[in-house]
């Protein structure tokens, strides 16, 4: 779709005026809000951050384009839980980005989704210490804790969830999913997680799953 080019490139150009103006004419045209998110303003930060990679965009044009892109999802986020109808409760997940992580996009895309799908999410928001993530797990005896995490450094941060979790010997009362761009199969294995997701839809089946 047309539009949805036009939201990437609102990003890419860093145009906050056009890239709201977008958004509040998704909700005006009721378009499918994940989709506007997911092929729309996230192809954008996406691109955002190939630019950076190949040293065309700095630092200031990676956090602008964010800022663009968390504004965007800011504006649809309320209407995408009540565009979806389910009423019943699947269970409870945890959401964190995990300790030394800022990212917070992708994390806040899933807890949304997971609440419009009718799970009761706890999210912790993101750069969140293991220890807390247990502690709050355990307090509020969730189904499945949910770690992202976006960079290749901060990842085993992953793994010393899992771990400390066996060590507490609380393994088996939680599922746990993985996420983050950098999460493939043979991480989770390695983690002995119960799966991972790639983006929020799968990421609400994934949930399901673990959950029935
Ligand atoms: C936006 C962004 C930022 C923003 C974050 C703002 C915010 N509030 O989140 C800012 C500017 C702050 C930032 C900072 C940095 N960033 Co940055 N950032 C990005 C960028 C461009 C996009 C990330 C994003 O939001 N994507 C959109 C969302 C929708 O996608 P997503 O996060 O992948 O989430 C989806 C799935 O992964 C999945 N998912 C995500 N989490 C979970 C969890 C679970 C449980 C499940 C099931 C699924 C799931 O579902 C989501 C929805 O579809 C990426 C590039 C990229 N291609 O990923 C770089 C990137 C991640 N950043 C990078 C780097 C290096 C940094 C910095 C270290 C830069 C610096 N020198 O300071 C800092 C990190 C600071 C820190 N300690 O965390 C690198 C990481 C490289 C690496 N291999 O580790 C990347 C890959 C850029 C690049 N190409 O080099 N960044």
């Amino acid at each position: 779709m047309i539009i949805y080019e036009e939201m990437a490139n609102s990003v890419v150009d860093l145009d906050m005026e056009k890239a709201l103006n977008l958004a509040q004419k998704a909700l005006d045209d009721n378009l499918p809000l994940l989709e506007v998110i997911e092929k729309g303003f996230g192809e954008g930060i996406k691109r955002v951050g190939d630019l950076w990679d190949e040293g065309e965009f700095f630092l200031p044009e990676l956090m602008r384009g964010a800022q663009i892109m968390q504004s965007a999802v800011d504006l649809l986020q309320p209407h995408l839980e009540s565009q979806q109808s389910v009423r019943e409760t699947r269970g409870k997940v945890l959401m964190a980005t995990i300790e030394g992580d800022i990212h917070s996009i992708g994390k806040t895309i899933v807890s949304t989704m997971l609440r419009a799908n009718g799970f009761e999410v706890l999210d912790l928001g993101a750069d969140v210490k293991i220890e807390t993530i247990i502690s709050e797990a355990k307090k509020h005896k969730v189904n499945v804790i949910g770690i992202s995490a976006l960079l290749t450094t901060t990842m085993i941060g992953q793994k010393k969830v899992i771990d400390a979790l066996e060590k507490h010997g609380i393994r088996n009362n939680f599922k746990v999913m993985l996420g983050g761009a950098p999460v493939t199969q043979s991480w989770v294995d390695e983690c002995k997680a119960d799966g991972y997701a790639e983006n929020a839809v799968s990421a609400v089946k994934l949930a399901k799953k673990l959950c029935s």
